[in-house]
């Protein structure tokens, strides 16, 4: 039988499989519309516009594959991390462009892409189950837990706030958009790790949603989402 069947026959019955399907079409019609807008926007927004055009075409074609491993009953993890791996330093990158303008330097975008980074690589072993002793799924969910609360840091109240206070304007609304969307569109992520793997927090899964759903959630917050209110900032006339 081959992947279409399968997943025909598990659309009724199986809302997580579903929610892959789902999250496939919306970032490929995302990747589509993100694209499109390049040629009717000023020139400075171009290069954002690409770029959140690139995290969702590799989110498309990552949760293509997602859902067929998840149709077949197969571990969706390698896939989830690698497309984390090359969608969230573009998402750093787009971070920097927007502040570019208040003076944000490319010191600044390395350093956001080495924490989000180590905030991944860690979370893999964590959800591989790597090691397995001291370092259980808790414990490398709190030094990712670590990388993240410094990137949030350093974009809240660090020097990239400096920045945007300074700039003032748009740039500072775009810079208040952006921290919410890493305090609150980000945190979703370490619920459905909580969700999907043993540690003090045992208990969680009864109340949440599997970890699937909630990576497939904050992936359409955070890549279409965050895409369209860089569209908005493009389209805005200030
Ligand atoms: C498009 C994909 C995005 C924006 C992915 C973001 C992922 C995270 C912010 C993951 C964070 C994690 C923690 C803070 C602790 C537990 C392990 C992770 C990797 C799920």
């Amino acid at each position: 039988m081959n992947y279409l069947n399968l997943i025909a026959m598990a659309v009724p019955t199986d809302g997580t499989g579903f929610t892959f399907w789902l999250g496939a079409m919306a970032m490929m019609a995302a990747s589509v519309f993100f694209f499109l807008s390049m040629n009717s926007v000023d020139a400075k927004w171009r290069t954002s516009l690409l770029v959140s055009g690139l995290i969702t075409f590799i989110a498309a074609v990552h949760y293509m594959y997602m859902r067929d491993a998840h149709a077949a009953g197969d571990s969706t993890t390698v896939f989830r991390y690698v497309d984390w791996i090359l969608t969230v330093p573009l998402m750093c990158v787009e971070f920097y462009l927007i502040l570019k303008v208040a003076g944000a330097t490319k010191s600044h975008m390395w350093k956001l892409i080495g924490f989000s980074t180590i905030m991944l690589v860690t979370g893999f072993f964590g959800e591989s189950g790597w090691d397995g002793g001291l370092l259980n799924a808790s414990m490398w969910g709190l030094l990712s837990g670590l990388a993240y609360f410094y990137i949030a840091y350093e974009v809240w109240l660090g020097s990239l706030k400096k920045l945007a206070e300074a700039a003032g304007g748009n740039v500072l609304k775009a810079h208040k958009t952006l921290c919410w969307f890493l305090l609150v569109g980000w945190a979703i992520y370490p619920l459905g790790y909580m969700a999907g793997t043993d540690g003090w927090y045992n208990g969680i899964e009864n109340v949440l949603p599997s970890m699937e759903v909630i990576y497939n959630i904050g992936d359409a917050i955070n890549k279409i989402g965050f895409g369209l209110v860089v569209y908005t900032l493009a389209v805005s006339k200030d």
